[in-house]
């Protein structure tokens, strides 16, 4: 394939070694290994210090410097591990990159463990996967041949992750398949393991629980069962002999019809030990996840707390429970889920989304990083004021064996690994917070956009007052205000969970089938009536409030402390209920979802006028996804207010734009959406995942 001189595709993500500018430097290492030849390498090609720079890379140890830390000195990169060398390097290039100072000093790593989990099916799919197939599974004859495409892509993969600090990646889906752990699959684990390893990245896999049963013969999977034991032992030291550097086991189990150890009458702690004590000797750690809710237990965003809290305490240490950032599912705002800071005996691990199932999958331009910052930066209260979520995970407050942090992965097969250009920047936002929990949204997004649209043909790697001005800026504040946006014309004051069935993109507040779970409709979060909308968690109502410590507790049960942003998850308000700001709830709604839309027409606006400083790929491909998420955000605007005034029986306040679709058009096209996908699904015998009941 021939590409014009300007072609991007975006393949090369925010790593594009510069042509010009390169300078010449003596690197001088008197270790070897596989990691410093790649350390070696990445500043020979990229360097752009002083020309003839000397760089002594540094291996000892040094107990300021914590795990795959590193000291960055002048002229010297120090680290305790070869890999905090590779680090080093990487931050060394970074700054220059960027035209940031190099600040000299200890930087360590906020957390041990930052695992990528890749929902990725052996058949290749990926479960909210919105940027092609998997990288590492295909369907197909020879779809365990491992060839040299691939090993170059694996390769890419973890370089693209070192760059940001990511050391581990789960390779297949929470829900999973048996047949992961047959010999077959395992040999391609270690394949991609081996392709990994040199970049400092450890391989995890999801394991199903009932695999015993379902691949080793035994007529039961009850984890205190010795045959069952026996079993994960000999598996476990089966993958160890394959890959020594192995780094443990994801497990979804006992969550939407999935196995786990209470289909034997045990708990999940049964479970997890279990596990876990085959994995110790080697290293291994178990990531259990905390993901749990019944229809027949009253509030699911209660259920995750009331389930683990009394296990507190039961966990083996190389247990980590890993939580989603929010009580319910990744929705585009929740508060943080009240387990952070009160499983006080246990590690807990965050559990970020990082394809954005819930927020425009790979349609909409919607930056994380301040989202995950507003999760790391709640302050839990569990340990006095201050008790953040970052501090109650990191190991700051909470004495911990191991600590981890997870993003559940963006990549496929795409060009452009995303799906999005800008949906890059969530995977390197990801990886810049594992690392360093502190940064801010900001710092991130302008690292991103200076590295992953840089200056090009003036030979100046440092971006222009012009280009800061009319691109930088404009561009960086775009990205800062996107979640709000999303927020703004999805669910705003606290709505949640209104999507349509099953593909969670567009708004179907509407629908609410009887067949179907009700915890799964949005009519269960959003609870509109004539009288009021919204979900009554306090005291009076499920008394989720009460999960949370006080302050927090008297503050969320009030309506008139209660946040906005958190006010319709925590109460059933009436339409006219009076806002902090003055004017009723109905008129906010309304506002709220109207300043959203307007919000990503501005971002065309913004978008139009970055023309001169992109290439024309990436120009037109962001230009016309903004053109559908407008289209798209209008939807939801039209939809979710033309819905909620049939109970609210209000006007929309007339100084705002009116919907300019009707209700009836959008709830028919809404249904031909889920009647046609029933239909290929009963077409290709694909039973839904979801069917499952309890
Ligand atoms: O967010 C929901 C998704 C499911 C997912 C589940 C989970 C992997 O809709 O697709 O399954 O959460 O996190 O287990």
């Amino acid at each position: 394939m021939v590409l014009s001189l300007h072609a991007d595709e975006g393949h090369r993500l925010w790593l594009r070694s510069p042509n010009q500018n390169l300078r010449p430097v003596n690197v001088i290492c008197s270790a070897q290994s596989a990691v410093l030849e790649i350390a070696k390498q990445e500043l020979e090609q990229s360097w752009q210090g002083k020309s003839g720079a000397s760089l002594v890379l540094t291996v000892q140890s040094d107990e300021r410097i914590r795990g795959d830390g590193f000291r960055l000195g002048p002229g010297e990169i120090r680290a305790s591990t070869d890999l905090g060398i590779l680090y080093g390097v990487y931050e060394l290039l970074r700054r220059q990159q960027t035209g940031e100072s190099v600040r000299e000093g200890i930087f360590n790593p906020s957390y041990e463990r930052r695992l990528l989990n890749h929902w990725d099916n052996l058949n290749g799919t990926i479960e909210r996967g919105y940027a092609g197939h998997s990288i590492f599974w295909r369907e197909g004859n020879d779809s365990l041949t491992v060839t040299e495409q691939d090993k170059t892509l694996w390769r890419e993969y973890a370089r693209a992750n070192a760059s940001v600090g990511i050391n581990g990646a789960a390779l297949n889906n929470v829900n999973a398949s048996p047949w992961m752990l047959t010999p077959e699959y395992l040999g391609r684990v270690k394949a991609i393991a081996d392709v990994l390893r040199p970049y400092g990245m450890q391989v995890y896999l999801s394991i199903k629980f009932s695999s015993p049963a379902l691949i080793g013969g035994l007529s039961t999977s009850d984890p205190l069962d010795p045959g069952v034991i026996q079993w994960w032992h000999d598996k476990v030291k089966e993958i160890y002999t394959l890959i020594p550097d192995f780094g443990g086991f994801l497990v979804k189990a006992n969550s939407e019809g999935q196995p786990g150890p209470q289909d034997f009458g045990r708990t999940h702690a049964d479970g997890a030990n279990m596990l876990a004590g085959a994995l110790g000797p080697f290293g291994g750690i178990v990531m259990w996840r905390a993901f749990v809710y019944k229809t027949s237990e009253g509030d699911r965003a209660k259920q995750a707390y009331s389930e683990f809290i009394p296990l507190d305490g039961q966990f083996r240490e190389n247990v980590i429970v890993q939580s989603k950032n929010g009580p319910v599912d990744f929705q585009p705002r929740e508060p943080f889920s009240p387990l952070f800071g009160a499983m006080k005996k246990t590690s807990v691990m965050p559990e970020l989304q990082i394809t954005q199932e819930y927020l425009g999958q790979s349609i909409h331009l919607v930056f994380l990083a301040p989202m995950w910052e507003e999760f790391l930066k709640s302050d839990t209260f569990q340990e006095g004021k201050g008790s953040t979520v970052a501090r109650c995970t990191d190991g700051s407050l909470f004495p911990q064996k191991h600590t981890a942090i997870a993003g559940v992965s963006n990549i496929g097969l795409d060009a452009n690994w995303c799906g999005h250009d800008f949906a890059q920047a969530n995977w390197y936002a990801f990886g810049r917070l594992a690392w360093d929990n502190t940064l801010t949204s900001e710092q991130i997004a302008d690292e991103w956009i200076k590295l992953t649209f840089p200056e090009t043909g003036s030979g100046s790697v440092v971006f222009s007052k012009d280009r800061t001005r009319q691109f930088l800026n404009p561009v960086k504040q775009m990205m800062l205000e996107s979640r709000e946006a999303a927020v703004d014309y999805m669910m705003p004051l606290g709505l949640h969970h209104i999507f349509s069935a099953d593909d969670h993109y567009g708004p179907g507040p509407w629908w609410g089938p009887r067949f179907v779970r009700k915890d799964w409709t949005p009519p269960y979060y959003h609870q509109a009536e004539p009288g009021g909308v919204g979900f009554d968690r306090t005291i009076k109502g499920s008394d989720a409030v009460s999960q949370y410590h006080e302050p927090l507790k008297s503050q969320f049960n009030d309506p008139k402390t209660c946040p906005d942003m958190f006010l319709l998850w925590f109460h059933h308000l009436p339409w006219d209920y009076e806002m902090k700001s003055g004017g009723t709830l109905w008129d906010a709604l309304c506002t709220h979802y109207d300043a959203g839309l307007q919000q990503v027409r501005a971002f065309q606006k913004t978008w139009d006028r970055a023309e001169p400083w992109v290439d024309p790929e990436r120009f037109t491909a962001v230009q016309s996804k903004l053109r559908e998420q407008c289209r798209n955000a209008q939807i939801w605007k039209d939809a979710c207010l033309l819905y909620f005034q049939q109970f609210s029986r209000r006007p929309v306040p007339y100084d705002i734009e009116r919907p300019v679709n009707d209700l009836e058009d959008l709830i028919q096209a809404d249904n031909d959406r889920i009647m046609s996908r029933f239909r290929r699904r009963a077409e290709r015998n694909d039973p839904d995942r979801k069917d499952h009941r309890e």
